[in-house]
C-alpha cells in the first residue's frame, strides 16, 4: 500500500542521517486507486486552508504529505500525527486535510516547492512523476561550500565521481543558489529547473528530488549523495585522475542513455 512505502521512505532517509530535527519533508500525488483504498478513513469536517499562491492544474488533486514541524523519526510511530492527505481545492489556491495532521498540524512548510515541482515533473513525464523528496544530506550540503552554483560543474563532477552517476542522471542536477527556505520565490526557481533535471541542489541546504515511484527517488537522492562523499573524499586525499569525457560517453552507448550535451 502506498502510505507503507510513503512511511518506510521516511524512515529510511532517518537512518541515512538525513532529517536531523524536522529537517526534509515528503510528498506523494495520489492515483485514484490509492484514493480509494483510503477515502474510508477521510474525516468528515476537514479543515480548509488557503495558499498565499496557487496551482490551478493541481485542482482536485490528492497528495500524501510530510507535517510542517514534523521530525521523519516519528512518522512510523504516529503516522497520523506526523503525515497526512490532502485534496487542492476547485481553485487550485487552497486544499482540505483529509486525513492524518492530527491536533491541528499542517503540512509541510516547503509546499510551494512541493507542488509547484509536482506540476513542473507532471508535465515533465506526462504524468508518470508521483514523489517529490526533500533532505538534508551532508555530502551533497557540504559539495556546495566547495563550487560556484552552477548545473555543469556540479554535473561533472557528480559524474565523475561514481561510474553509475551518468547513467542514474544524465540529465546532470540543477542548482538554486542559497534562497529563504519555504518560501514561495524559492519554489518558482526550483520548479524552473525540475522541468530539465530530476534533482534540484539548494546551496548551503540540501536537495529537492523527484521520481516516478518511492523507490526511484530515493535510489536518485542516495546515488547523488554517494557521489559528493567520493568525491569529497577523494578531493581532500588530493585527485589525480578522474573519469574522462570519453568514458562518460562510452558509458551513455553502453546504457543507451543521453548525456546531457551542454555539459559534455
Ligand atoms: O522541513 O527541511 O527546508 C524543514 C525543512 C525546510
Ligand atoms: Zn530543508
Amino acid at each position: 500500500m502506498f502510505l507503507d512505502d510513503f512511511i518506510r521512505m521516511c524512515y529510511d532517509g532517518f537512518l541515512q542521517g538525513w532529517h536531523e530535527r524536522n529537517g526534509g519533508n515528503l510528498s506523494y500525488r495520489m492515483t485514484d486507486e490509492d484514493v480509494k483504498v483510503v477515502e474510508s478513513q477521510f474525516c468528515k469536517n476537514s479543515r480548509h486552508y488557503d495558499m498565499p499562491f496557487s496551482v490551478p492544474e493541481l485542482a482536485g488533486s490528492y497528495f500524501t504529505v510530510t507535517g510542517s514541524g514534523k521530525y521523519m523519526r516519528n512518522v512510523p510511530l504516529a503516522p497520523e500525527k506526523n503525515i497526512g492527505i490532502i485534496r487542492i481545492d476547485s481553485k487550485g489556491s487552497g486544499y482540505d486535510i483529509l486525513w492524518g495532521l492530527e491536533d491541528g498540524a499542517k503540512p509541510t512548510s516547503e509546499i510551494p516547492t512541493h507542488l509547484m515541482n509536482h506540476l513542473e515533473r507532471m508535465k515533465a513525464t506526462d504524468g508518470a512523476c508521483r514523489v517529490i523528496y526533500h533532505a538534508h544530506p551532508a555530502n551533497i550540503t557540504a559539495l556546495t561550500y566547495t563550487i560556484e552554483p552552477d548545473a555543469r560543474t556540479y554535473s561533472r563532477i557528480l559524474w565523475q565521481s561514481e561510474t553509475e552517476c551518468a547513467v542514474v542522471f544524465p540529465e546532470g542536477v540543477g542548482v538554486v543558489d542559497w534562497m529563504v527556505p519555504g518560501s514561495i520565490d524559492i519554489g518558482v526557481e526550483t520548479a524552473k529547473l525540475i522541468s530539465s533535471y530530476r534533482a534540484v541542489i539548494w546551496a548551503f541546504h540540501g536537495i529537492f528530488g523527484s521520481g516516478n515511484d518511492f523507490d526511484e527517488t530515493f535510489g536518485l537522492i542516495h546515488t547523488i549523495e554517494k557521489a559528493a562523499e567520493i568525491y569529497l573524499k577523494a578531493k581532500s586525499a588530493g585527485i589525480v585522475r578522474t573519469i574522462t569525457d570519453d568514458e562518460l560517453r562510452l558509458l551513455a552507448d553502453a546504457f543507451g542513455v543521453q548525456l546531457n550535451k551542454d555539459f559534455i
